[in-house]
């Protein structure tokens, strides 16, 4: 609760529904509020984290950055294979790592030899970013950007010359390849390398070398429209964790501190309080959450095995975007420059899995119940469910604090059923079995401000 705000007034218990309080006028936002470009972003659920570079083809999670480009040879890449994949799987956007910590750069830059067009693939005329850019906005799926900070391949790391060259390979990305939704900005910083030739360890200030606002500037200027990922945002948050799971409550604010307690930074974050982020804090700093269908970031063949099977897709899909994160699901293309027909095979499932899950509710409430306290759905005589969605109109900010759910049994009686924190953006609550009833009953029981409910609506899992 924030100071002033009288609880009492939007507070209803299963018997005091009579007097429940109706948004007579346009509501006032409560606290921090998405930027559009987060609202949009919400909107995506669950996008798609391509590792792809040099390492592929050396079997290596992170380059030296000595290696010879030439090895980068995805001699049946193709791009629209790849988007139609992802989009099998419900993916609405994809973000490239276009240049990963060894610095070979995916796109024929300007800044350095250690690109595409020093290598004979396509004769040195290809262009993973333009190719992929080119079919994810034929396929109407939204294109980001991996630039890592860190650079191990050359000897500028380190100075404040590096930056000049960081904010050139962006600045080329960021107007080369037409709208960009996301730039993503990694927090590994720093260490051994191979910095042109001197093969050594070069350790950097996180707080102060990147000048971090200066870079996303840039990128306000270049790309309005993109949210900026890193561990602080200024957009987007990491959840703390390389496994895709959010905290339970998430909340879309978060006030960031280092781990010492200071200033946040990109690679100082106290990442414990990450997953959970900060209940009414004063920055709406949504988490996304990372995690790979495979052990690795990047494809290795001996991982082909232990490709995550659509159950644990699903089970992925509740621990994130069922607590009101987004989902960035990395598929590694292989050596072909391809998605493997395992992980293929898995997206694919996963994703009709998912429409025939949400397609059509069992029940769910009308737009004339929105922004009431209190929702009661009718269940059909024949009807069992048991996935419980709610969602708050995220525009006036994060108000809800606790919601209760009840069944009325068929002898009339209403019985608990379920219960929750932080709603915002989404909350998918997944019941241990199929239940049903003659109605369903959504309480909210602790707001901030009058609650604002967006949809509750109840769904039946498919079968994997
Ligand atoms: C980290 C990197 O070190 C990993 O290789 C990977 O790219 C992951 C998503 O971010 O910082």
């Amino acid at each position: 609760m924030k100071p002033g705000v009288s609880r009492r007034t939007f507070l209803c218990g299963a018997a005091g529904t009579a007097a429940l309080p109706l948004l007579a006028q346009r509501p006032v936002p409560f606290g921090a509020v998405p930027s559009l470009r987060q609202l949009l972003w919400h909107q995506l659920e669950t996008t798609a984290f391509l590792h792809f570079t040099i390492n592929t083809f050396t079997d290596k999670e992170w380059g030296y950055g000595d290696e010879d480009p030439n090895l980068f040879q995805p001699a049946h890449f193709d791009a629209d294979a790849i988007v139609e994949t992802l989009a099998a799987a419900n993916m609405h956007g994809v973000i490239l790592t276009c240049k990963h910590h060894d610095g070979f750069c995916l796109w024929p830059t300007k800044t350095t030899e250690r690109s595409v067009r020093s290598t004979s693939w396509r004769n040195g005329q290809g262009d993973v970013v333009r190719d992929l850019s080119a079919a994810a906005h034929r396929r109407n799926m939204k294109f980001g950007v991996y630039l890592s900070p860190w650079d191990r391949s050359t000897a500028a790391y380190g100075t404040p010359a590096y930056i000049g060259l960081y904010r050139q390979q962006l600045t080329e990305l960021l107007t080369n390849y037409g709208p960009i939704f996301e730039v993503w900005h990694d927090g590994a910083n720093g260490g051994d390398g191979y910095y042109g030739g001197a093969r050594e360890k070069r350790t950097i200030d996180k707080r102060t070398y990147y000048d971090w606002p200066n870079t996303w500037d840039l990128v306000r200027k270049l790309q309005p429209e993109a949210v900026i990922f890193s561990d602080v945002g200024p957009d987007i948050r990491w959840v703390g964790n390389e496994r895709g799971i959010a905290g339970d409550p998430c909340w879309a604010t978060y006030d960031p501190v280092a781990e010492d307690g200071g200033p946040a930074s990109p690679g100082d974050v106290r990442s414990k309080d990450s997953p959970t982020g900060t209940e009414h804090g004063t920055k709406w700093l949504p988490a996304e959450c990372d995690v790979s269908i495979r052990p690795g970031w990047f494809w290795h063949a001996q991982e082909t095995p232990r490709v995550k099977t659509p159950k644990q897709l699903s089970n992925l899909y509740y621990l994130s975007v069922g607590r009101g994160a987004n989902l960035l699901l990395n598929v590694p293309p292989n050596r072909d420059g391809l998605i493997d027909a395992a992980d293929a095979a898995s997206l694919k499932a996963y994703g009709e899995y998912l429409r025939q899950t949400f397609d059509k509710p069992v029940a769910q409430a009308s737009m004339r119940d929105m922004g009431r306290p209190e929702i009661v759905l009718d269940l059909a005589p024949d009807a069992s469910f048991n996935l419980v969605k709610i969602r708050e109109n995220i525009r006036f900010g994060q108000r809800i604090e606790a919601v209760n759910v009840e069944i009325m049994d068929s002898a009339e009686i209403w019985k608990p059923l379920t219960a929750a924190t932080s709603i915002g953006p989404r909350r998918i609550i997944r019941l241990p079995e199929l239940v049903s009833g003659k109605k369903v009953r959504l309480t909210v029981t602790g707001t901030a401000a009058p609650p604002m409910v967006a949809e509750f609506a109840l769904f039946r899992e498919a079968q994997l």
